[in-house]
């Protein structure tokens, strides 16, 4: 068992000459290899080390925020996205990075270096995300929801399932507080705000007692309705892209929930962008139908499969009702509304916020790409369940 510490571009290097099959991927001895940090997300530092036959990104736990480092947190979760890639790579079709090594001692998991892809958050404010992504995404959410279904699996596998991942509980705390309570406190200190542009709209938001029970019954579904294993975090800088060569990273805050949670959050996070670059409107809301379409697309495709094991829908599996899986859509999408409601505020007002807001041209119109996404998010999260179709949703979005 490996003792504890943090690693630094230094260290990583001799852990690496340490063990032979990941020394083997870089190729040479370790005087030729280089590391650098490129942490970039929240939580974790990310070290990427070169040799000269190829390179690899390391992933290693804190025992804090590191963004925040006065905000403890357990090591437990690089672990999480190992596991959430072991589930998922069989299905993912190759739209995920391989996972190399897991250090249970280090908290540190070696995977595929996507040396070349871009985040696509950064190339949606760049302008360069190449069109179709959302398709790609929409399918992987497809393919990835409908293989740990109640529908794939029997019972008992999907028990084992929920077993791993209902222990991923300081991840799942701080999408607990972060996206369904915080931003509804008039008293969190975690909330920031474009001040004083915002502060009336933050203000009637915060004493919204409707918008608060309509916000309860979400976290009700989070929690409790556990439909498929989610990615749990899939927001724009959780996808890399390289030509249509599109990948899913940053696993670890799986936990099984609403189908809709994952669909939500990524069509937030694209709505946003639009906001806050009005030129991109119509782009978005291309990548957005091509997102839902294509999900529905792919969980279909596999529910028309042979061979599955499910115990739900085994009566019917030989005569599908066309008017159950409307029905079943209809309830996603409904989902989808409410947690895409969720997430445009808690990115607007909450702690962890997104760059696109930048990109606006000036604090006016900053401004005004905020007050829209707090808007939106209002009426989507209190409207969600009359919500019956994506294009009742783009309504609603208005980019
Ligand atoms: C303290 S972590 C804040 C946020 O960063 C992650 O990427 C998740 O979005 C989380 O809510
Ligand atoms: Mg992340």
């Amino acid at each position: 068992m490996t003792t504890y510490r943090p690693l630094t571009a230094e260290t990583v290097l001799a852990y690496l000459d340490d063990h032979p099959s990941l020394k083997a991927r870089l190729g040479g001895d370790r005087d030729a290899w280089t590391a650098r940090e490129v942490s970039d997300g929240n939580l974790n530092t990310v070290f990427i080390v070169t040799g000269p036959a190829g390179s690899l990104c390391c992933k290693q736990s804190l025992p804090y925020v590191r963004v925040d480092p006065g905000w403890a947190m357990p090591l437990e979760r690089t672990l999480f996205e190992a596991r959430w890639m072991q589930t998922t790579e069989k299905t993912a079709k190759g739209q995920i990075p391989a996972l190399y090594h897991v250090d249970e001692g280090l908290f540190l998991i070696v995977m595929e270096n996507l040396g070349h892809h871009r985040v696509l958050r950064d190339m949606l404010i760049g302008g360069t995300a190449p069109a179709g992504f959302g398709a790609r995404i929409g399918e992987f959410i497809g393919h990835a929801a409908f293989a740990t279904s109640w529908r794939a699996l029997p019972f008992e596998d999907v028990f084992a399932l929920r077993e791993i991942f209902s222990r991923n509980l300081a991840l799942t705390r701080i999408t607990v507080d972060l996206v369904f309570t915080d931003p509804y406190r008039e008293s969190c200190g975690r909330n920031r705000w474009l001040s004083p542009d915002l502060d009336v709209h933050v203000r009637a938001l915060q004493q919204d007692h409707g918008l608060r029970l309509a916000v309860e019954r979400l976290q009700e579904r989070f929690l409790s309705v556990g439909q498929n294993l989610l990615h749990g975090d899939l927001h724009t800088g959780s996808v890399m892209v390289e030509g249509d060569d599109v990948r899913v990273i940053d696993g670890e805050f799986a936990l099984y929930g609403p189908l809709g949670f994952d669909l939500g959050m990524f069509i937030a996070n694209l709505a946003i962008n639009a906001y806050a670059q009005p030129g991109h409107s119509s782009w978005i809301d291309d990548e957005i139908r091509l997102v839902w379409n294509n999900f529905r697309r792919a969980y279909l495709d596999r529910w028309d499969e042979s061979g599955l094991r499910g115990d739900v829908d085994s009566l019917t599996r030989s005569a599908p009702s066309l008017a159950r899986r409307t029905q079943f859509f209809q309830e996603v999408i409904q989902d989808v509304a409410g947690f895409a409601g969720l997430e445009l505020i808690r990115r607007t007002i909450g702690f962890a916020q997104v760059a696109d807001y930048d990109a606006a041209p000036d604090r006016l119109a900053e401004a005004e790409a905020r007050m829209r996404a707090m808007s939106a998010g209002r009426v989507l999260i209190s409207d969600a369940a009359r919500i019956d179709s994506p294009q009742h949703l783009l309504d609603y979005l208005r980019l």
